[in-house]
C-alpha cells in the first residue's frame, strides 16, 4: 500500500495575478474566467502520485479578499510546508509584491521551498515582466522554480505544482 503524505501549500500574491484561477486549473482543471473574491480562505485538496509507493495530498490554501492588502494573516502562513509566489506577468508592480509577501512568508515559515510563478503568459502583447526578471527576483527566494503559467490555456499550470510537490516529499 503507497504511503500517503499530506503537505500544506500557500498561495501569494497581489488581488487578481491567477491565484484562484491556478487552483482551479490544477485541481479541476477548469477555468471560468470569473470567481466571486473568495470570502476568507479556500483550501482544496489535490492527490498527486510521487511514484508508486508514495502519495502526496496537497492541500492548497488560497487567501481571499481584503487580506491582500493589509497583509497575510499569521494563520494562513502558519504550518506552511510549500508556497507558491504569484504575480501577473502583465502588471509589474505585481513582482515588486513578492517581497513582501516573502518577508510574511519567512517569519512564520521560514526556509520552506518556493515555487515562483508568472501567470498570464497568453497574454502576449501585454507582457511587462521578462523571464530574466523573474529570475532575478526569484534568486532572493528559497526558490526551486520559475514558471511562466497561463491558468486560462492550462500552459505549464501543472509543472508549477509538481515541482513544488517533488520538493515536498
Ligand atoms: P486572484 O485569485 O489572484 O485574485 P483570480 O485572481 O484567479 O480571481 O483571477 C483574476 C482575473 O484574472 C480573473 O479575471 C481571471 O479570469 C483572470 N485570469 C487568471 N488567470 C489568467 C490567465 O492565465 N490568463 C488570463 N488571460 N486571465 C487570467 P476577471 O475578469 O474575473 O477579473
Ligand atoms: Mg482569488
Amino acid at each position: 500500500m503507497a504511503t500517503l503524505i499530506q503537505k500544506k501549500v500557500c498561495l501569494l500574491g497581489d488581488f487578481s495575478v491567477g491565484k484562484t484561477s491556478l487552483s482551479e486549473r490544477f485541481v479541476y482543471d477548469r477555468f471560468s474566467g470569473r470567481y466571486l473574491s473568495t470570502i476568507g480562505v479556500k483550501i482544496s485538496r489535490k492527490p498527486i502520485n510521487i511514484s508508486k509507493d508514495i502519495m502526496l495530498n496537497m492541500l492548497i490554501w488560497d487567501l481571499a479578499g481584503s487580506e491582500e492588502f493589509s497583509g497575510v494573516q499569521s494563520s494562513y502562513l502558519q504550518g506552511a510546508q510549500g508556497a507558491i509566489l504569484v504575480c501577473d506577468l502583465t502588471r509589474s508592480e505585481t513582482l515588486t509584491s513578492l517581497k513582501k509577501y516573502h518577508e510574511q512568508l519567512e517569519a512564520i515559515s521560514p526556509d520552506i521551498p518556493i515555487v515562483v510563478v508568472g501567470n498570464k503568459i497568453d497574454l502576449k502583447n501585454m507582457q511587462e515582466i521578462t523571464l530574466a526578471l523573474l529570475e532575478e527576483q526569484a534568486q532572493h527566494f528559497n526558490t526551486v522554480a520559475v514558471i511562466m503559467t497561463s491558468a486560462k490555456t492550462g500552459q505549464d499550470v501543472e509543472m508549477a505544482f509538481e515541482e513544488l510537490a517533488e520538493h515536498l516529499v
